[in-house]
């Protein structure tokens, strides 16, 4: 039995053969198991004796089928290895990584740039009330200026904001009437505008607002001088013309010298040497008063940039829809090498 038992285990060839022998000469139903079991049967002297030869035999299949079976592991291995070989002289598979929309790190850095100069960021809702887009800027239902902003209607008194401006109101209320006050507020906005090259019925603004005693128009003019210097670089020139606005008097429309041509005028700056950037001004007393503020004691100015003009120059991006079309082979241009 044992030789033969052995000679099994020898040639199994696989793992579940080796565990088919064990089953056969080890197991429950074997024949070791069942001489074991019919040991009450035998004499007091046969019994050590038998018993040591069962234990023998079943120790001396055990430990070969042990030996087997870490043999077969083994070449089980080995041929698995083989077979899984890596060929490492294959060109690797590409990684791509993703990277920030230009319009996000144009506003990244924009927050940065305030947030140094000690603004916080404020934010409002892009569904608002009539009242905080236009009223509370000086804009009553009916007033001609309304015209300058085609604006998407959700109810008579709900609409989608026209511009990031509704958070100065907002803001201002908060603040019950006490400065300072020194925000920006970067949103999405829509108007009712055609789409073309440079112009998006959605689009991006952020607003800033600075409420004090003693702010001047020459503030605001160093503030923004420091922004293009920074967005743009330091021979950067900013230009300021004189604008309309309801909710800021005087009222500014700021251009920043085009960097493109150097001033020698070019496409983009259609041969001007001036980029027309944001609009801005000095919070008209009307403003302040709505929200709270004592116009006697306090003054404040407040600018309203286009994110994505800030974005078509900064990276020479000729047509706003670009930003929109969300083309893989657009954005990946602009992955960030920090
Ligand atoms: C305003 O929206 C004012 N709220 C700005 C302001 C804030 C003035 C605070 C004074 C004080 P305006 O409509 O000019 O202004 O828009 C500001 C900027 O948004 C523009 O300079 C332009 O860069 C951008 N813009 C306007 N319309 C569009 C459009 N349809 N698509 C893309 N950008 C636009």
């Amino acid at each position: 039995l044992q030789q033969e038992a052995l000679q099994k285990v020898d040639q199994a060839e696989d793992l579940k053969q080796l565990n088919e022998v064990r089953v056969a000469y080890l197991g429950k139903k074997g024949p070791i198991t069942e001489v074991l079991r019919g040991m009450g049967k035998l004499s007091p002297e046969e019994r050590p004796k038998m018993g040591a030869l069962a234990n023998e035999v079943r120790e001396s299949i055990s430990s070969k089928i042990e030996a087997k079976q870490a043999e077969l592991e083994e070449a089980a291995i080995q041929k698995q290895l083989e077979e899984q070989s890596i060929d490492v002289t294959l060109p690797g598979r590409p990684i791509y990584s993703g990277n920030h929309h230009p319009l996000t790190r144009v506003v990244e850095e924009v927050e940065d740039l305030f947030i140094s100069m000690g603004y916080t960021i404020a934010e409002g809702p892009e569904v608002e009330q009539d009242y905080y887009n236009f009223e509370a800027l000086n804009l009553p239902k009916d007033h001609p200026a309304r015209d300058m902003q085609d604006t998407f209607y959700i109810t008579e008194e709900i609409l989608m904001r026209t511009h990031t401006s509704p958070v100065q109101a907002r803001t201002m209320k908060k603040h019950q009437g006490k400065g300072p006050v020194k925000i920006i507020c970067p949103g999405k906005v829509y108007r009712r505008d055609h789409d073309d090259a440079t112009h998006s019925h959605q689009f991006m603004q952020i607003e800033g607002l600075v409420v004090d005693e003693n702010i001047r128009m020459s503030d605001l003019k160093g503030t923004l001088e420091v922004f293009a210097k920074k967005m743009f670089g330091e021979d950067r020139e900013i230009r300021l013309r004189p604008s309309f606005f309801p909710f800021t008097e005087p009222s500014v429309e700021v251009d920043v010298s085009c960097f493109s041509c150097g001033g020698k005028g070019c496409s983009i700056c259609k041969k001007t040497g001036w980029i027309e950037m944001l609009g801005a001004g000095m919070v008209h007393p009307n403003v302040l008063e709505m929200a709270g503020f004592d116009s006697k004691k306090y003054t404040g100015f407040a600018f309203g940039i286009g994110v994505e003009r800030i974005a078509m120059l900064r990276y020479g991006i000729d047509d706003i829809r670009h930003l929109y079309a969300n083309d893989i082979r657009f954005l990946k241009q602009f992955s960030r090498v920090e």
